[in-house]
């Protein structure tokens, strides 16, 4: 039997243009592995630029596979959707399903929502996908199986559970890595191997997708689940031998650094068994100097860690992600101090976030001073905490986008999308001169910071004043030079 993959990997603006991302995808090539070893054949349509339907329809054709499976985060959906109903139209026998993370968060849009889909798949789809394939290849009934959603002959939908987590990832082969063509691939993904070693997330931030999908799984205690370090350390050197031109290693994990047992392992034998730089995410709870030291000293150049919000209620209360700027700021210094480089992600136009409170995004930024900073516009996934206040409150519209780099889909009361855009477009250069105000000397940095404040907030002073000195310090600050930017 034979499946192909089908992955939508770039971003389309509203103006035509677009963007790929053209990365792997680890989900894709693990289950791409457990199928050829149950002897399937695989293949992949990995679109990074915008398909013609003539061009897809033919490659369809040209690959004839028993069964078309996509890929689909919320955001790339539309595409599948998109897709699903040219085959459908060309090829009405040919089965078409999605998994992925927008087949746990929505799978109602999937099955009944869309017509030309015949199955969501929801849930880790490393044992459902090899189980369907042979359901299919022995005249089976996939609606007969675990995480499986469809509609039965009577046009009926059915709605199977979900199967327990995998608690052994070790039992999964390698990521089968040579489904993707290198030639599709953006340029860092030649030298850099992602690897995950862990899956889940213990946290509950109310606008990710890990609170929706971690309860939906009946041993959801196990949802934080590493794999060994030995594991890791092979599938590493596996990934070293496969590729002369790998030059670091990218963690894409959540919490590399959730058990200090475990990491501690994984910092010695890395560092004498793979010895390349690596980069990964980290969260500022998990880190004291004693784990930033070993991980500095094991080869990581950069972490990424989310801020998200400045306002300690926005992000205590509404985000749920709890931790104070001081503790933020001493991490990031923490790293500075033992060469890592640092990242921060930061969320704009949130539900209940005003003006002021993005200036505390600003201003523990300024203080923090990561490397990069990256801002992106917050986005309702759905069914998640933050989705379902957004839609309490009437701030949904029926747009949609394709990234967390566009405007906003929310209709706030709090902002215009004018002002949305220059918050997120002047957040870096605002943060750059409150560092400046903030490492002024002494009682200096107290008079600047608060004289810097009270021109955005206070109402003292006439709005067209503020604007005229407001735009001179942000020139002022341009003509500077950009901030220093390392790659991540
Ligand atoms: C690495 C990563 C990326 C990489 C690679 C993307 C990728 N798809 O692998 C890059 C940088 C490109 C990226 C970009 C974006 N990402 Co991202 N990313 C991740 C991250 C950290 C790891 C993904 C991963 O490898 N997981 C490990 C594998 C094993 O799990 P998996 O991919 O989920 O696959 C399993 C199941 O979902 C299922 N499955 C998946 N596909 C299929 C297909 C079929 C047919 C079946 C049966 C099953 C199935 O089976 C797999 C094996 O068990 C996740 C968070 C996370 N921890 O998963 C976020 C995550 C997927 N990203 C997210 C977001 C928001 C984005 C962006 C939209 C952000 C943006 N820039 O605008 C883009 C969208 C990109 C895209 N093309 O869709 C969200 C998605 C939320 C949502 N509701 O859609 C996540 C879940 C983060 C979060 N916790 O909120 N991302
Ligand atoms: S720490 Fe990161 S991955 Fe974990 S729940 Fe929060 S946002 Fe999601």
């Amino acid at each position: 039997m034979k499946i192909t993959f089908v992955y939508p990997d770039f971003f389309q603006y509203s103006d035509g243009s677009f963007f790929p991302e053209a990365r792997m995808h680890l989900g894709i090539c693990m289950m791409s592995a457990q199928l050829k070893a149950a002897g399937h054949e695989v293949s992949l349509i990995h679109c990074v630029r915008p398909w013609e339907r003539e061009e897809f329809v033919s490659r369809v054709k040209e690959d004839s596979p028993d069964l078309l499976a996509f890929s689909a985060t919320t955001m790339m959906y539309q595409k599948c959707k998109m897709y699903s109903e040219w085959t459908k139209e060309s090829f009405p026998d040919l089965i078409t399903l999605t998994g992925g993370v927008h087949a746990m968060l929505d799978p109602e849009d999937i099955v009944p929502g869309t017509p030309s889909m015949d199955y969501a798949v929801r849930g880790e789809g490393d044992h459902a996908i090899v189980e369907i394939m042979n359901t299919l290849r022995d005249g089976g009934d996939p609606l007969s199986l675990d995480n499986v959603w469809g509609r039965n002959t009577k046009g009926e939908v059915i709605r199977n559970k979900v199967r327990p987590l995998l608690e052994d990832l070790d039992a999964l082969p390698f990521a089968d890595r040579d489904l993707f063509d290198d030639a599709l691939l953006c340029e860092d993904q030649k030298e850099r191997g992602t690897v995950m070693a862990c899956r889940g997330c213990p946290y509950n931030c109310t606008y990710c997708s890990n609170h929706i999908q971690r309860q939906q799984y009946e041993n959801k205690k196990k949802y934080v689940r590493f794999r060994s370090v030995d594991n890791v350390i092979k599938e590493l050197k596996s990934l070293k031998d496969r590729s002369s031109s790998l030059s670091f290693i990218r963690f894409d994990d959540d919490i590399l650094t959730w058990d200090p047992e475990w990491f501690t392992d994984f910092c010695k034998r890395y560092k004498a068994e793979i010895g390349l730089p690596f980069v990964c995410n980290a969260f500022v709870n998990l880190l004291d100097e004693e784990t930033i030291v070993m991980f500095a000293e094991a080869g990581c150049e950069l972490m990424a860690m989310g801020i998200e919000s400045g306002n300690p209620w926005l992000r205590g209360k509404i985000l749920h992600r709890h931790m104070t700027n001081d503790d933020i700021v001493r991490v990031y210094q923490m790293c500075h101090d033992h060469g890592i480089k640092t990242v921060s992600t930061n969320m704009v136009a949130m539900p209940h976030e005003t003006v002021d409170m993005i200036l505390d995004t600003i201003k523990v930024n300024a203080r923090a001073e990561p490397d990069t900073m990256q801002v992106s516009v917050f986005y309702p996934f759905p069914n998640t905490h933050m989705y379902d206040i957004c839609k309490e409150e009437g701030y949904l519209t029926e747009d949609h986008r394709d990234s967390i780099f566009c405007d906003s889909i929310l209709q706030l009361p709090g902002f215009n999308q004018p002002e949305m855009k220059a918050a997120r477009e002047n957040v870096h250069i605002l943060t750059s001169v409150y560092n400046r105000a903030f490492k002024m000397p002494g009682p200096l940095s107290e008079m600047a910071v608060k004289s810097l404040d009270s021109l955005f907030l206070s109402d003292h002073m006439p709005r067209k004043m503020r604007m005229r000195i407001l735009d001179h310090l942000l020139q002022r600050e341009k003509n500077r030079g950009p901030l220093e930017f390392v790659k991540y």
